[in-house]
Formats: C-alpha cells, sequence, structure tokens
C-alpha cells in the first residue's frame, strides 16, 4: 500500500482511536496486541498476505460434518426430527445418558480416508475441513481430555483422523479441523438456550481448561500439519477464555483460522453460512460454508440435494466476490459419502477440470454491475441475508504487473452469438473460450470494442451447459468504467 496523505490521516485516526477506547483498530486481531497470546497480533500486512496466499488460490474446499449424530441420522423414538442433523440431541431433547449410548452403534467400517481424499481431489477441492468435535461433544479422535471418543466408546476403536491426515498427506490436500469450543453437550460445555438435562449442570472454566483446551492441544499436535482452525458459536466465550485457546495456534505455525473464537477476536476469515454475500467482504478473506442438502450431519431422508448448476454457479459466483466455497458432505455411520454428494462433486470436478483456471488464483470482478441486486433470500436458518439473484454471468481475474486476465463465466449464453461487456476500455489482446483452449483447439473470438464496452463475437452454441468461459487477455492497466 502506498502511503499517502489521505493514509496517513486515516492512520492518525486510527491511532487516535486505538488510544481513546483501547482497541487496536488495524491490527490482525482487535483483542490482541500481545502475540505471546494472539497468533498473528504483530504480523504485517506481507506476512500475512503469504501466510493466506494458498487459501486464497484454493478458492474451493470440502467440510465434512461426522459424527455421533450420524447414528440417529434425523430421526429419535421413530419420530423425524426437523431441522440440521448434528443439532438432533439439542432439538429432540435427548438426555445425555441416552444419547452417549449411540456411540455404542457407531462403527464406520465402510470409512476409507483415501476414497473422500480422492472424492475432494477429482472435484477440484485443495482442502479439507473435518468436525473434530462438533456441539454434540463427541470427539472424533484419541483423547486424553474425555473418554467419549471415537477410540474409547465405539465398537471401531480407531482414530479415523489419523487415517485422513495420512492420506491427505499423500495426495497433497490440505486439512483443517473443525472444533466447537465453546458448545459441548456432554462434556460441560455451553448449550445454545440452556441445558435440557440435570446432567449437563457445568461450569464453562472448568470445561475450557479441561477439555477444550488439552483437546485442541491434541488435534494440533497429533496429526502432522493442521492448516486451518474452524471454531463455532461463541456462545459463552469472552476474552479470558478465548486467551486461554489462541496461545495453541502455534502449535500449528501459519495455520488460519476462522471469526467465530469469540472474546472479541476477528480471526483470519469471515464465514458467512447457507449464503452469499451480494457483495463480499471489503478488506477481509471470506468463506460461505454450505450444505449440499438441508443438513450438516447425515439424516437418511434427506435427499433435497442442490443442483450441480446450483453448485457449480455458487462456487463461480464466490469466486467472483473474492471468496471460497467450503462445500459440505455428510458421511453416514458407515462410513460413507452419500451417493447424492458423490454423483454431484464428480460433475462439479468434471467443469473444473477443464475450466479451473477461471477459479483457481482469482481475485473479485473488476466489474460490480454482475454482482446482481441485493435481493433478500433466507439462509437455512430462516434469517434473511441479502444475495445475488442474478445469474447471467461473473467476472473473475489475475492480474500481473503485465496485464490483466479476465474470465467471464457465462451462464446465459446469448442468442445472437454476441456477448457485451459492459463498460470495459481496454483494447483485446486475445479472446478465446476456456473449453476450446483446454481442447487443444485454440479458438480466437473477434472482439469490437465501443461505447457500450468491449463485444465479442461467440459461437452460437454455448460449449457448456451450466458455465462456459471466455478468456480475455488485456496488456497493461485494466481500464473499467464502472
Ligand atoms: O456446523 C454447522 C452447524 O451445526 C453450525 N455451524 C455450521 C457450520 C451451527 N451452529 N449454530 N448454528 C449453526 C446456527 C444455529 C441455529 C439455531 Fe437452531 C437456531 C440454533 C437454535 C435455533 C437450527 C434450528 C438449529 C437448531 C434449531
Amino acid at each position: 500500500m502506498k502511503i499517502t496523505a489521505k493514509s496517513k490521516l486515516c492512520l492518525c485516526l486510527a491511532l487516535a482511536s486505538a488510544l481513546f477506547t483501547g482497541h487496536q483498530t488495524f491490527a490482525a486481531d482487535a483483542a490482541g496486541t500481545n502475540d505471546s497470546v494472539a497468533p498473528y497480533a504483530n504480523e504485517t500486512p506481507a506476512q500475512r498476505d503469504e501466510r493466506m496466499a494458498w487459501w486464497r488460490d484454493a478458492r474451493f474446499g470440502m467440510f465434512i460434518h461426522w459424527g455421533v449424530y450420524s447414528v440417529p441420522a434425523g430421526t429419535y423414538h421413530d419420530k423425524k426430527i426437523s431441522g440440521i442433523g448434528e443439532w438432533i440431541m439439542h432439538n429432540a431433547k435427548i438426555p445425555m445418558a441416552e444419547y452417549q449410548t449411540y456411540a455404542k452403534e457407531f462403527n464406520p467400517t465402510n470409512f476409507n480416508a483415501e476414497e473422500w481424499v480422492k472424492i475432494a481431489k477429482n472435484a477440484g477441492m485443495k482442502y479439507i475441513v473435518i468436525t473434530s468435535k462438533h456441539h454434540e461433544g463427541f470427539a472424533m479422535f484419541d483423547s486424553k481430555a474425555s473418554d467419549w471418543n471415537i477410540v474409547k466408546a465405539t465398537p471401531y476403536a480407531h482414530d479415523p483422523l489419523k487415517d485422513l491426515a495420512a492420506a491427505c498427506q499423500k495426495e497433497g490436500m490440505r486439512l483443517g479441523f473443525y472444533y466447537s469450543q465453546a458448545q459441548d453437550w456432554n462434556n460441560g460445555g455451553s448449550e445454545a438456550g440452556g441445558p435440557w438435562d440435570p446432567a449437563q449442570k457445568h461450569d464453562m472454566d472448568d470445561y475450557i481448561h479441561n477439555i477444550a483446551v488439552p483437546q485442541i492441544r491434541e488435534i494440533l499436535s497429533n496429526y502432522g500439519k493442521i492448516s486451518v482452525l474452524w471454531f463455532d458459536t461463541s456462545i459463552n466465550m469472552n476474552k479470558e477464555r478465548a486467551d486461554a485457546i489462541l496461545p495453541l495456534l502455534k502449535l500449528q505455525p501459519g495455520i488460519i483460522y476462522n471469526n467465530r473464537l469469540g472474546g472479541g477476536y476477528k480471526g483470519d476469515t469471515e464465514t458467512p453460512e447457507q449464503h452469499i454475500p451480494a457483495n463480499g467482504f471489503k478488506d477481509r478473506d471470506w468463506e460461505t460454508c454450505m450444505t449440499m442438502n438441508d443438513t450438516w450431519g447425515y439424516k437418511s431422508y434427506d435427499k433435497n440435494f442442490k443442483s450441480t448448476e446450483t453448485l457449480l454457479r455458487n462456487l463461480i459466483d464466490i469466486a467472483s466476490k473474492g471468496g471460497n466455497y467450503l462445500l459440505n458432505v455428510g458421511p453416514d455411520s458407515t462410513g460413507l459419502i452419500p451417493d447424492g454428494e458423490v454423483e454431484r462433486l464428480k460433475e462439479v470436478g468434471a467443469w473444473m477440470k477443464v475450466n479451473g483456471e477461471a477459479i483457481y488464483g482469482t481475485t473479485a470482478t473488476p466489474f460490480g454491475a454482475e454482482t446482481g441486486s441485493a435481493v433478500k433470500q433466507k439462509d437455512g436458518y430462516g434469517h434473511e441475508q441479502p444475495t445475488s439473484s442474478s445469474w447471467v454471468w461473473r467476472c473473475t481475474k489475475k492480474v500481473t504487473p503485465e496485464g490483466a486476465t479476465l474470465y467471464l463465466n457465462i451462464f446465459e449464453w446469448p442468442k445472437d452469438g454476441k456477448f457485451v461487456v459492459p463498460g470495459l476500455k481496454n483494447k483485446i489482446d486475445e479472446a478465446y473460450l476456456l473449453k476450446s483452449n483446454a481442447l487443444g483447439m485454440h479458438k480466437h473470438l473477434k472482439t469490437v470494442n465501443g461505447d457500450n464496452g468491449v463485444t465479442i463475437s461467440v459461437p452460437e452454441t454455448a460449449p457448456d451447459k451450466i458455465a462456459s468461459v471466455v478468456v480475455l487477455k488485456i496488456k497493461g492497466a485494466l481500464d473499467v468504467q464502472q
């Protein structure tokens, strides 16, 4: 960043406001200026860019929700329980002692870590984030801090995260752990809305020190390189509790953590859940996490899968706004990822094999007009969220000192053979279809500059029925009129 008179003024104002309010307004973490606690409090912007580089390039990851909830799989005492599957204990008010017995039926003998990693890899995903412990409190790993874990409490008696870490290592897949640091319905943590079973009486500080801290130490110590720590719902967290957890991140130098720890820490990433913000986030890395159907944890009867078209266009939409897509799968209690999810991921992967260049390592659109109007849409929890409504096209870009590449991801192919890029002033050095390029038939498209922007002559039929990519190469700086 160049230091201009204006930015100097901003810096002075920021410093003044920091002095008066006691807040550090420009550090990576508002609550932590002391790097003996917050790992990146004194990081420079360049160091941060370096640390975030792989994540920004990746753009597409797999979320995996797997736990004891995959045993009831959405049904309790023959009743279908509404809501997200991993919340079944909470939503059906299942007593602790009864819920814990589900672990005795958890025997995922079909689990094959290599398969899972290959499913992610073939979909074009570059990282995996798996629930090491969700709100139910069950550790999906070998834990000395709580016996209610997959090694000690199930007939499986084996640590699947060890296998997954080994498979990720082998396949060059980044691995991250989700860890529910605040809610824990079986080990004395918080419950959204309060306890439903007298056995859930607890002391939050005891829980933080005797469960959360030692378990986070375990997951960051025993599985090789861990690239992401994904916290969730900071109910009853405060700065002191967060400060007990944060120093553990140093066990994994460079680890990326999200904005859900609590205690005033902003973390590295914003995490819109089940929706795509209309304009992304200014000056913040972000990742939309989303289910493929209507649940994160497996529900046997939820087949309400989004179409491949929607999943792929979501990915492109997110990339065009500068974010990542963390798309969920919910394996069953035998260890299988449902067919409906595998099929769709294969189809997304087929597109990515040809067109991945338009996604990986790209940055947000230079336009804005196609980001769509902020039409309200409900997220998975009934809250209205602004989202984009127009599905015509989305642009991603790569910029170097020499020039720029624009990727026009076109959803609705023009009927008249002309695609107009409004507001683009540059002369086009080269224009071609990414698909023909990938197939070795590098075909140049004619472009004409006019008052409205650039008009590209395109073939009559869309090369891809979901999203066809036109590449525009430009020399020098981008010139776009909004
Ligand atoms: O892990 C997934 C969710 O279980 C978790 N975050 C994603 C990644 C999550 N925790 N809390 N929430 C999402 C939002 C909570 C929504 C709630 Fe409800 C509304 C809790 C109580 C009312 C949904 C509806 C869950 C129970 C009823």
